[in-house]
């Protein structure tokens, strides 16, 4: 029975920072899984669950690195496009994280990294309490600018693989400018898995991000859904628009 003694306790541990990682295929995902792992083990307890259409391969890459303990990295095969089991149905993925949660009770963060997808894939905040989008120079210095709510509203943008600019001809501080631009003032990292002060700076957005969760002033956001987009029929189309304000749709 509830005493007054018990609903005056205050809880000696908050739920797992839930954290997810998005962007599209090969941007470098599970390499700022790994780098995040390493970096934080020691001050932090802390899961991982990878997603992947078919395989568990990004799970066995981060258990090769010896980045956790192999049974802290679990792995959802999603079966279907990823972002429909971190943004439409996100049963899957929660179950796997509660499972996390329960069985290395207390954990202080649980990453998720979604499968790679495109530019209009985002994590429910049902599934993650902040969320990480990674895009990369290799795919073209105009991918900032293209937009998306990724892009547009993920807690941090990071732009990746910045040591391979040079080489693939992007103008890394134009593509910064225009990442910039397309977010309003949230924060923009250029980071690379070979300049460690890069890294420290992603560390430390995590353990600020951390400490606001555990204090409470971390307010979980939702980047938006999809882009407005077109179904082609035979009478010549429809715009199918899911806007932020009040979720109008327009049909003609
Ligand atoms: N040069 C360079 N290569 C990187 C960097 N980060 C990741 N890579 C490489 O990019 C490739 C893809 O990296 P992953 O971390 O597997 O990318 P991902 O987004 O998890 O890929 P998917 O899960 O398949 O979508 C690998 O060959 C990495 O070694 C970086 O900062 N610089
Ligand atoms: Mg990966």
């Amino acid at each position: 029975m509830n005493t007054q003694a018990e609903s005056t306790q205050t809880p000696t541990h908050t739920r797992a920072l839930r954290l997810g990682v998005a962007g599209p295929v090969g941007t470098g995902k599970s390499s700022v899984v790994a780098t995040l792992c390493r970096s934080l083990r020691h001050e932090f307890q802390i899961g991982v669950i990878t997603n992947d259409i078919y395989t568990d391969e990004d799970a066995r890459f981060l258990r090769s690195e010896g980045v956790l303990p192999i049974e802290r990295i679990r792995a959802v095969e999603t079966g279907a496009c990823p972002h429909t089991a971190i943004r439409d149905d996100v049963t899957m993925n929660l179950l796997a994280v509660e499972d996390l949660e329960r069985d290395f009770a207390p954990l202080d963060i649980v990453l998720i990294e979604s499968g790679g997808d495109n530019l209009t894939a985002t994590f429910s905040p049902a599934l993650v309490d902040a969320q990480i989008f990674v895009i990369d120079v290799a795919g073209g210095g105009d991918v900032a600018r293209k937009g998306g709510p990724g892009i547009g509203r993920a807690d941090l943008l990071i732009v990746n693989k910045i040591d391979l600019a040079e080489y693939v001809d992007v103008d890394l501080a134009q593509m910064l400018r225009d990442a910039r631009a397309a977010r309003n003032g949230a924060p923009v990292l250029a980071h690379s898995k070979k300049q460690p002060d890069t890294e420290k700076e992603l560390c430390d957005w995590v353990r600020r991000l951390h400490a606001a969760h555990a204090s409470g002033t971390h307010t979980p956001t939702d980047p938006g859904p999809m882009a407005p987009h077109f179904h082609a029929t035979e009478e010549g189309g429809y715009v199918h628009s899911h806007g932020n304000d009040q979720h109008p749709h327009t049909h003609r």
